[in-house]
């Protein structure tokens, strides 16, 4: 059987790689960024538009789908992609993420979780195998493990709790999962920010021998060192040939700093979040478009950037929009999401041109340099 994963490594420098990654809907250049589109559809941007940036591989999110509008209707569909008409991959992440943002309306037992749902109060029961059974009907190319997630400043038995009941429902999972041959089941790495803990969970899941990793329980609150030490320590683990995904970690420069530690793939609502409050990427950090001061730029948002929003509109009239017109909001999405996209290509070229070191430098100098 072939495998439904193929990641072809074109570069290398030090820890980072550029590489190829085929999936069923086509290939994916990495380093790469993935868009969060949790309830199948993104806030405020069309498929269409993910196409025409770019986007090669999105994300969405089981526990929303599975309470609307469900499994059995995806399935009898032909899956997600056909639901929503997007050629291009998906990765759907498994509803474990959901045991700490909705942490108040979750109870975790080793059969699963129960959510009660914030929009009726019923109930939903997510075992391993229901996660699996839910991500085998949207059909997504690359499926996530379900995790017993907890806070990262969790420590002491929780912390190990978790990490080894991760490992309990990864061989129920992988015993669910009926789509071997064209569904990526990706395990997910946890512990903490506890070397130990880490140290097993990783030595745990690299025997499974999956086709790719993530590394999840990071990007909640804990300190930076911690935060790449912990990174670091999977990075080096993970096998060489196989691509890695950091759950939750958007940040322009995190992106960065962690390609060049030996991340492959990312996610996070951050940029098109950020962008409805009024906040754009740009070369020179973020920008705020709601300060007063805006109302007299009569410049794009960055200079030289293809997107829509910097082709056709000024940062002033942004700044008039903003408070006034939904629409603003879309086009500042359009703008971060475009910015994350090339970002990622520059990291993928820079690597295959042997530049990565030059690459750094120059979005770190001009990232934090002050104004004036
Ligand atoms: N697990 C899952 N999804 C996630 C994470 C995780 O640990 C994170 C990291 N905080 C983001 N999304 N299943
Ligand atoms: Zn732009």
């Amino acid at each position: 059987m072939t495998r439904p994963l193929e990641f072809t490594i074109l570069a290398t420098h030090n820890l980072a790689r550029a590489s190829i990654m085929r999936l069923p809907h086509g290939e994916v250049k990495t380093p790469v960024y993935m868009p969060v589109g949790t309830k199948g559809a993104m806030k405020g941007v069309t498929y269409q538009e993910m196409d025409d940036l770019g986007c090669k591989l999105l994300l969405a999110n089981t526990y929303h789908l599975a309470y609307k509008p469900g499994g059995d209707l995806l399935e009898k569909i032909g899956g997600l992609h056909n639901f929503v008409n997007w050629k291009n991959n998906i990765l759907t992440d498994s509803g474990g993420f959901q045991m700490v943002s909705m942490s108040k309306l979750t109870e975790v037992t080793e059969e699963g979780v129960t959510f009660e749902s914030p929009y009726d109060r019923s109930t939903m029961h997510l075992r391993p195998e229901d996660s699996i059974h839910t991500q085998n009907q949207i059909g997504a190319d690359i499926i996530m493990a379900l995790d017993d997630v907890v806070r990262t400043a969790t420590t002491g038995p929780r912390m190990q709790e978790a990490s080894e009941r991760t490992t309990r429902w990864l061989d129920r999972d992988i015993a669910a999962h009926k789509r071997k041959h064209d569904q990526n089941l990706f395990p997910i790495v946890q512990g903490g920010v506890d070397p130990k803990l880490r140290e097993q969970s990783l030595n745990d899941l690299i025997q499974r021998e999956a086709n790719g990793y993530a590394i999840g329980g990071l990007a909640g609150g804990e300190n930076k060192v911690d935060f790449w030490k912990t990174v670091v320590q999977c990075t080096t683990k993970l096998p060489t040939n196989k691509p890695r995904y950091l759950m939750g970690v958007g940040y322009p420069v995190d992106i960065v700093v962690c390609s060049c530690l030996g991340v492959d793939m990312f996610d996070c609502v951050f940029s098109t979040r950020t962008a409805r409050f009024g906040t754009a990427f740009t070369d020179h950090g973020f920008l705020k478009l709601r300060n007063n001061q805006i109302a007299n730029v009569f410049e794009p948002i960055q200079k030289g950037c293809q997107c829509q929003a910097c082709k056709y509109f000024t940062q002033s009239y942004l700044h008039y929009l903003i408070s006034r017109e939904e629409v603003a909001c879309h086009i500042i999405s359009i703008h971060n999401l475009n910015y994350l996209i090339q970002l990622m290509l520059n990291l993928h070229q820079s690597i295959i041109d042997g530049k990565l070191n030059e690459f750094v430098n120059g979005f770190l100098k001009t990232w934090y340099k002050r104004e004036g």
